[in-house]
């Protein structure tokens, strides 16, 4: 299971439950801190996390959002703030990338040469990596592509004066760039070679550029750059591979600094500002947050009993909290859609105005005991003596008997799905159901939350 899915399941774990108490709330933290551990994300943070998560989750919600809203709202918000997003700087005039071997500098300065120009900057890349030969040829190749200047001095090794004699070179330029070496790890030459750059060139911004698989590396990383060179924004490339960057997301966190940039592959385009929020979402499969909590709303049906609804069997105490479940979430609809039996659902009992709702109602309540848990007695006889009591007439009973037939019916077509997900379907309540659904193929994408 990915980080993302795991974050989800985590969040989801709320809205399934029937009750929100503290012992829920412990489950879901430990759900989070194996999810963060998993993505490599440090005890120190997930600790920190947990406590808050912790501290906040009781508190009482914010305007009209209900416990469980409020809770997933408290675990979305940690987590966004533990990615540290800003937007990056609309006008910066230079920059420094820095970061180990293969980590993406040198593509990602292709794709900031581009990112900028396209905002009307005139960009201008200096080559300041004089330890691998192929690396001059590779930026030059970027920065064509990207319509920047650039600059590089083939075989020399002196660093300043390529920095110098660069910086010269590209002065009708209102950015430039710098890419520089990097090391397979960390050592004391990279280091030292990259405060020489940075003295040189003399930029305020001072960007790392991390690979998302480098998981608990990142820290470690992070740190010794910021320590050279104080790093003021972060890079996070390779977000298209498995990996989806939990620890060098972290890593951010420790130098203060933020992400601005995310990179999702080869090319020259497959580059974005960091959006937490956006990120977030994306990694646990949802829309956006709106769409998230909005999520949590729609499955607030702690009415339904999904054992009684998948058994095929219904009586009119659940036909009623059915049609009552219907209406508090709106569009019963998307629930159905999403199990994949979207045009078997009697259109009417969805459209279902609050009268009729009422008025069978009271009709059900005319019942006996025995009668609403089993409709077959009901006669002649029977239903007389339901209408009477009720004041209302034959027509109208024979109606609410037509609706408890229809939505029978859809039962029974519940019913008839696969043992195995009925299996899994019926563990814990209709929540968990979609959920799992969601994640069958065809539906999801037919379903994407928004
Ligand atoms: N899939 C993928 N590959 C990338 C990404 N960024 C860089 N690469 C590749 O990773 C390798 C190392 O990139 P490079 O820019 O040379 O790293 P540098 O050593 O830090 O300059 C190259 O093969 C790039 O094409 C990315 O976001 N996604
Ligand atoms: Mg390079």
């Amino acid at each position: 299971m990915s980080f993302g899915e795991k974050l989800r399941n985590a969040i989801d774990k709320i809205s399934g439950a029937g009750l929100i108490d503290e012992k829920t709330v412990k489950e879901v933290i430990k759900e989070i801190q194996r999810a963060l551990i998993g993505a490599n994300v440090d005890i120190t943070t997930v600790l920190q996390i947990s406590k808050d998560i912790e501290r906040k989750a009781m508190e009482k919600p914010a305007g009209k959002l209900t416990q469980k809203e409020h809770i997933a709202k408290v675990i979305y918000d940690e987590l966004v703030e533990m990615m540290n997003g800003k937007e990056a700087p609309v006008e910066p005039n230079k920059i420094l990338l820095c970061g180990l071997f293969g980590a993406g500098k040198t593509t990602a300065a292709g794709k900031l040469a581009n990112y900028y120009k396209k905002r009307g900057k005139k960009v201008g890349v200096i080559a300041a990596d004089t330890y691998r030969p192929a690396a001059f040829e590779q930026l030059k190749t970027n920065c064509e592509q990207a319509g920047a200047k650039f600059f590089g001095l083939k075989d020399e090794k002196d660093l300043v004066k390529i920095i110098r004699e660069g910086n010269k070179e590209l002065q009708d330029c209102n950015l430039i760039i710098c890419d520089s070496a990097g090391r397979s790890g960390l050592d004391a030459e990279l280091i030292t070679e990259i405060k020489l750059i940075d003295k040189e060139f003399n930029a305020q911004e001072k960007w790392l550029v991390l690979s998302s698989d480098i998981g608990n590396l990142a820290k470690k990383q992070a740190i010794a750059f910021h320590n050279a060179l104080g790093i003021n924004g972060v890079i996070i490339t390779k977000m298209d591979g498995s990996s989806k960057g939990g620890g060098a997301l972290v890593a951010c966190k420790e130098t203060g600094a933020s992400v601005y940039f995310i990179s999702t592959g080869e090319k020259i385009n497959d580059f974005e500002a960091f959006d937490s929020n956006r990120y977030l979402s994306r990694i646990m499969g949802y829309g956006d947050l709106e769409g998230l909590l909005e999520k949590v709303k729609e499955i607030e049906m702690d009415n339904i009993d999904p054992e009684q609804m998948m058994s095929g069997d219904l009586n009119f105490k659940v036909f009623y909290q059915q049609l009552q479940a219907t209406k508090k979430m709106g569009p019963l609809n998307k629930v159905i859609d999403m199990l994949g039996f979207g045009n078997k659902l009697p259109k009417e009992a969805l459209e279902m105005g609050q009268e009729k709702m009422d008025s069978f109602k009271v009709i059900i309540d005319s019942m006996t005991e025995q009668e609403r848990l089993n409709p077959d007695l009901l006669n002649r006889s029977r239903i007389e003596r339901i209408a009477k009591g009720a004041g209302k007439n034959d027509r109208e009973i024979r109606e609410l008997l037509k609706h408890f037939k229809k939505m029978k019916k859809m039962f029974k077509t519940f019913k008839g799905m696969n043992e195995n997900s009925m299996k899994k379907m019926g563990e814990r309540d209709l929540a968990k159901m979609m959920q799992q659904m969601q994640g069958k193929k065809g539906i999801k994408k037919k379903f994407r939350l928004k």
